[in-house]
């Protein structure tokens, strides 16, 4: 390792940051700073990437947890060679630039997430951990290794304070991956403060209590970087690995560094002589030298021979195993059988169950269809009902496995679900009940802003949960998910309804799918043909029952409450019109025709029943219209009683209709 050269590369590096912080005056240069010598170990030595081909199988992935310190990620993939150029650098955080204030996935070649809330890129790291082990030990044989990456991850101070990353580090160390390696960068500064004002944490005792191996190092010294990276990448010893780096923050500009002020752009007045001290010519901004060019440029020849090499071993393993090549490549396409609905068997006509039941009998079908298909629950599979019967158990001595045991860490296993589906070979579903979706809010998030095709299964969808009472009665959370942008909130109304809303979640590529189920039994809806209730919640919405007089009224309705709404039109004669509708997003996306169609402008009368809160339905009632929901929390009884006590009735509907 060339270490008077990478020294000068990680001082022009913070000098590409210090540039561009200064140039739109915002941004943190703590990070990048502090860090440089750590980027130049990275991406000059240790990791394994191919610059031409960023989504290489094969590569080392790297995730930035602490997203603020861009300028970090940004400085390193241009000087390696990535498709950032230093127009783009330059641009840092302006509109349409690929440099935006937090790396952001899909926007840059060469960032694999997209992480700004602090925690969260553990958790993703974490994720790609358990595919990679996966992969490996699903897709090697004894003559071919396609898989053999690692996964580094670089956190601060901020993320090893979050909840999430300590969740993540459990069931990382639980679950034996030694393919990941966390980087703490650890500089004694948060934002505000010294960390000592918020911490005081042993952090290698602590990561050696989760089962992890931990070291400490001089962050600033590359040869003991260097080192540290080589034994953790070259220790399979079921246990994952912590790299604590002792760092100064904000190096290289002496008024601010180490300090707290070093932790944003504090620094950036000081930069003409910081540039200076760190010997970068005065009359250049955004300078880098003609030998670290060459240096990359001769890493970045190195990195397309690692490629060529790993190509023909993946060739030659792609011949030799047509049908693992063939379920890596439809995983990686996102591919889902054409007919996927026709392989989930229709239920019998006196099938009587909670839509939680028929969804873990359809989980099972589609994962049979699709092998990429992973789940997992946050210590509740035998209440969310979604383990897969002959999937088996992942774990540290069975990677292949696809049920998931996340443990109670509903925020972990949102941040490990979104790592898994940044790496794109399988496609993973989470579940736990739908009042605790809140503890997994911020994961959800990002699976939206990124466009993650994750499922989650959230059962227990009301007040029809019962005698667990208020706490356990989700009231404002179906309505809290379809708040979320990009995230498709599906509350089927019967067992077939549910399978059209798996068959619509597989078929979603581009962002995530929160199923709705009951934990209570729920008729069918026999009167509808199988195939109608199915392709009708792939719209979003459709007729369940057509008037058979001139058109009067609509009655709206949303999963258990579909019942109400097709018992009160029975009572309410010819002219009612009963529409179900399990997501407001998929219908929303439909033609303007289909949905006049289903909802007629003309027909102004409109009454929605659904049990939770009422506000986002006057979009579809209208100013004329009522909505019987459930605007306050539950109450400990029964769950029929409760649901009769606060309206959720036939009765209720026909009362309403005939006011
Ligand atoms: C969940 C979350 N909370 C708060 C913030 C705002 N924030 C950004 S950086 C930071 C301090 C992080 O400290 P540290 O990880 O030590 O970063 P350093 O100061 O070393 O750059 C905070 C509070 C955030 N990005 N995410």
């Amino acid at each position: 390792m060339n270490t008077t050269l990478l020294a000068q590369a990680a001082n022009e590096a913070r000098g590409l940051a210090m540039d561009a912080v200064h140039a739109c005056n915002s941004g943190h240069l703590g990070l990048p700073l502090g860090c440089a010598d750590i980027g130049a170990v990275l991406f000059g030595e240790a990791l394994r990437y191919s610059p031409d081909a960023p989504k290489w199988l094969n590569r080392d992935r790297f995730i930035l947890s602490a997203g603020h310190g861009s300028m970090f990620l940004y400085a390193w993939l241009h000087l390696s060679g990535y498709a950032v150029s230093l127009e783009e650098v330059k641009h840092f955080r302006q509109l349409h630039s690929i440099t935006p204030g937090h790396p952001e996935f899909q926007e840059t070649p060469g960032v694999e997430a997209t992480t700004g809330p602090l925690g969260q890129g553990v958790g993703n790291a974490v994720g790609y951990a358990v595919s990679g082990k996966r992969a490996a030990a699903r897709f090697n044989t004894p003559e071919h290794t396609v898989f053999d990456g690692h996964v580094i991850a670089l956190l601060g101070d901020g993320c090893l304070q979050e909840g999430v990353t300590k969740e993540a580090i459990a069931f990382a160390g639980h679950n034996g991956l030694d393919n990941l390696i966390l980087i703490y960068d650890s500089n004694d500064v948060t934002l505000d403060a010294m960390a000592c004002v918020t911490q005081s944490e042993n952090a290698e005792g602590y990561f050696t209590s989760q089962n992890w191996d931990a070291v400490t190092i001089d962050g600033h010294d590359l040869a003991a970087i260097a080192a540290a990276l080589a034994t953790a990448k070259a220790n399979d010893n079921g246990r994952p690995k912590a790299i604590i780096a002792k760092t100064i923050i904000a190096k290289g500009i002496p008024e601010v560094a180490g300090t707290a002020k070093g932790h944003g752009e504090g620094g950036a007045k000081f930069i003409t002589a910081a540039r200076a001290g760190l010997g970068l010519p005065a009359d250049e901004s955004f300078y880098v030298s003609a030998e670290t060019r060459a240096f990359f440029a001769s890493r970045k020849a190195a990195s397309r021979e690692w490629f060529d090499a790993w190509q023909e071993t993946y060739d030659a393993w792609a011949d030799a195993n047509p049908a693992l090549a063939a379920e890596l490549t439809h995983g990686l396409a996102k591919a889902v059988p054409t007919d996927l609905s026709g392989m989930i068997p229709a239920f019998a006509a006196d099938y009587k169950d909670a839509t939680r039941s028929a969804g873990g009998i359809i989980l099972n079908a589609v994962a049979k269809a699709m092998p990429q298909v992973l789940t997992g629950s946050a210590d509740l599979f035998g209440s969310t009902k979604n383990y897969l019967k002959d999937g088996g158990d992942f774990s540290k001595t069975h990677p292949t496995g696809r049920n998931i045991w996340f443990g109670i860490r509903e925020h972990a296993m949102g941040a490990i679900c979104n790592g898994i589906a940044y790496d794109g070979l399988f496609r993973p579903s989470a579940a736990t009940f739908l009042v605790f979706a809140d503890y997994l809010r911020g994961s959800i998030r990002l699976a939206a802003l990124a466009g993650l095709p994750v499922t989650y299964i959230f059962t227990h969808d009301s007040v029809g949960v019962g005698e667990d009472g208020p706490t356990h009665q989700p009231v404002e959370t179906v309505s809290g998910l379809r708040v979320i942008p990009n995230l498709d909130v599906i509350r089927p109304g019967d067992a077939e309804e549910t399978a059209g809303a798996y068959v619509a979640a597989m078929n979603r590529t581009d962002g995530p799918t929160a199923l709705i189920l009951t934990r209570q039994t729920i008729p069918l809806m026999n009167d509808l043909t199988v195939s109608a209730r199915r392709d009708g919640t792939r719209r979003g919405g459709y007729i369940a029952k057509k008037e058979s007089g001139a058109l009067a009224m609509i009655l709206l309705a949303s999963g258990s409450e579909l019942q109400h709404a097709m018992a009160a039109a029975a009572d309410l004669g010819a002219g009612v019109r009963v529409v179900s509708l399990p997501c407001f997003e998929l219908f929303d996306r439909q033609s303007a025709e289909y949905r006049e169609c289903v909802l007629p402008q003309v027909c102004a009368k409109r009454i929605a029943i659904e049990a939770g809160v009422t506000g986002l339905w006057w979009k579809y009632v209208g100013t004329q219209g009522q909505v019987l929901g459930i605007d306050r929390f539950g109450i400990s009884a029964p769950g029929d009683t409760v649901m009769s006590e606060l309206g959720m009735t036939k009765e209720h509907v026909v009362a309403a209709a005939g006011a």
